[in-house]
């Protein structure tokens, strides 16, 4: 009789236990991110700031997907947190449109849907809670602004001599790229000797800016300035200007956003001239 007592005391603690650890324990909100890639230093930075930063509060799970730079990948990613049921979702927008149908299911599901850095179109923003992120805009005039004070400090804009402009663009689509385009077209306003002679897409990466450089400066021969709508690719074409036998930094004035490592490296060299901050730790 006294071992069933014994047994009956040891199982009905054992539940106590049991029950208070979790009855006690916070909830675990589980938090699905769908990242666009790793197409940049900025973008591996980002990375680690919100894996880092959900990684530190123990009532945060991170659930983490690489679209390696495909919508349909996002997409897919999407839905999977929704049929997961997860309490919240993150994204960055590869590109602004095609969203919408996803976001409409994420609103049905009942989970709200927080964009990263980049975000979606106009017309699909009442579908999103919030976003975190920069002006990109503020970046592109901020990048005209600067190249004014350059020329003027050095003596090299008479406000007539034509000032020849190439554009390494972003990912055609993207925020960021029509937003920092349009900042510095608007900032240009004011200097009408200013001409982008060259503008075309190089999406982001070291290599594909040096492979767009590198036709440019077969078809420019008087190139005064590149403005490249990020560090990498700045530094994928001053590779391709220096094997074009010409100085970056000098010969070309070379400016970038984002304000990564390899940028600063690059101003040090005095291959590159200035670099506009955008913080990857969202
Ligand atoms: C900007 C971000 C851009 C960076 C690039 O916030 O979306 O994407 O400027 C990155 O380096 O690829």
């Amino acid at each position: 009789m006294k071992k069933w007592i014994n047994l009956f005391v040891v199982l009905a603690l054992m539940v106590l236990v049991i029950s208070i650890s979790v009855v006690g324990a916070p909830k675990t909100w589980v938090v699905g991110f769908s990242q666009i890639g790793a197409e940049s230093e900025w973008r591996n930075a980002n990375t680690f700031s919100v894996q880092h930063a959900i990684g530190e509060d123990p009532t945060l799970l991170l659930v983490f997907s690489d679209a390696q730079q495909k919508q349909e990948n996002q997409i897919k990613a999407l839905r999977s947190f929704i049929a997961r049921k997860v309490d919240c979702i993150a994204f960055t927008a590869l590109v602004e449109t095609g969203y919408g149908p996803v976001l409409e299911e994420a609103k049905r599901a009942g989970i709200p849907v927080i964009m990263i850095d980049r975000d979606v179109a106009k017309e699909d923003r009442h579908l999103r809670l919030t976003i975190m992120g920069s002006d990109f805009v503020e970046e592109g005039k901020k990048a005209a602004n600067w190249l004014a004070d350059y020329l003027k400090k050095k003596g090299l804009d008479d406000g007539k001599k034509q000032i020849n402009i190439v554009e390494l663009q972003g990912t055609v689509g993207s925020a960021p790229a029509i937003e920092r385009k349009k900042g510095f077209e608007e900032a240009m306003k004011t200097h009408p000797n200013w001409k982008i002679v060259r503008s075309q897409t190089g999406n982001f990466p070291r290599s594909e800016g040096k492979a767009v450089m590198e036709a440019f400066l077969k078809a420019e021969k008087n190139i005064n300035v590149l403005y490249a709508h990020n560090d990498d690719m700045a530094i994928g074409a001053i590779q391709a200007i220096q094997e074009a036998g010409l100085k970056p930094g000098e010969d070309i004035i070379i400016i970038g956003v984002d304000a990564v490592k390899g940028a600063f490296a690059e101003i040090m060299a005095g291959r590159m001239n200035c670099t506009v901050e955008c913080s990857p730790l969202l």
